[in-house]
């Protein structure tokens, strides 16, 4: 997959970026990321990318041209990068402004857009970006929750982790992926490593039983106890087996 990023900040993204799996990810080739600055897309004298409203009101907006152009510039460069797995994905670019008027990303929004080849990402600032930007050139819009960040820069990472660690090879473990918290529907349970007693706390003895089957059933009641504590609404569209609605049954009778 190759995603470009256009911001006013690029320096933000390196440390996140260049560290642990997303630097792994960025040195096979899985994945490359591009950074460009959209005030290098100005063509004025003082580099103006932002204006106040017509109509006044407070806070500033960014300008059209310079993000257009930069779109322009960034989809005109020809590409020769990762082959990896390219045959079956999506080819247009999908042209994506992280703004908190979008739709909200989850999981599988974050699935979605591990099937494109291409992700072009726009990061809002300030009081917003122009409208003809939205009407005219940005094929989605995504938020990442319903609070207000000062840029899109924040979520923009978001999204790059999301959709980086879904694409084949970037995981360590083949599927490692298909049993995270939400990738199932449902919370994940409980982890333990080493020490088998902490402070005195012990690990669970089944866990050191070497009976695989009964882990993973474990395992699962885990997940849906967990997620019917905590995220109740989950269950109702979880793909759930006859046997996890017994089990959701009889914690309901408070079993
Ligand atoms: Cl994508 N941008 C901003 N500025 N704030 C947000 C957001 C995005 N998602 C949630 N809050």
């Amino acid at each position: 997959m190759h995603i470009d990023i256009l911001t006013l900040f690029p320096e933000m993204f390196s440390a996140y970026l260049n560290e642990s799996i997303l630097k792994r990810a960025q040195e096979s080739g899985r994945v490359t990321i591009h950074l460009h600055n959209i005030r290098d897309y100005t063509t004025d004298r003082h580099h103006i990318t932002d204006l106040p409203p017509f109509g006044g009101g407070g806070g500033m907006i960014l300008k059209p041209e310079p993000i257009f152009a930069a779109v322009e510039a960034v989809l005109g460069e020809p590409l020769v990068v990762n082959r990896l797995h390219s045959s079956s994905l999506i080819p247009h670019p999908s042209i994506i402004l992280l703004t908190p008027q979008g739709r909200l990303f989850n999981q599988k929004v974050a699935e979605e857009l591990a099937q494109h080849e291409r992700l072009l990402l726009i990061c809002g600032r300030y009081e917003g970006v122009d409208e003809r930007v939205r009407e005219h050139l940005v094929t989605d819009e995504i938020s990442i929750g319903d609070y207000v960040l000062t840029g899109g820069e924040l979520a923009a990472m978001v999204v790059v982790d999301a959709v980086t660690r879904l694409l084949p090879g970037v995981l360590g473990a083949e599927g490692a992926a298909a049993t995270d918290s939400h990738a199932t529907g449902l919370l994940e349970g409980p982890h333990y490593t080493r020490p088998e007693t902490f402070r005195g706390w012990t690990v669970p003895d089944l866990l050191r039983s070497g009976h695989q089957g009964q882990i993973e059933q474990w395992r699962r009641q885990q997940a849906l106890r967990r997620t019917w504590h905590r995220r109740p609404e989950l269950l109702l569209t979880a793909p759930l087996t006859e046997e996890d609605k017994r089990f959701l049954a009889q914690l309901a009778a408070g079993e």
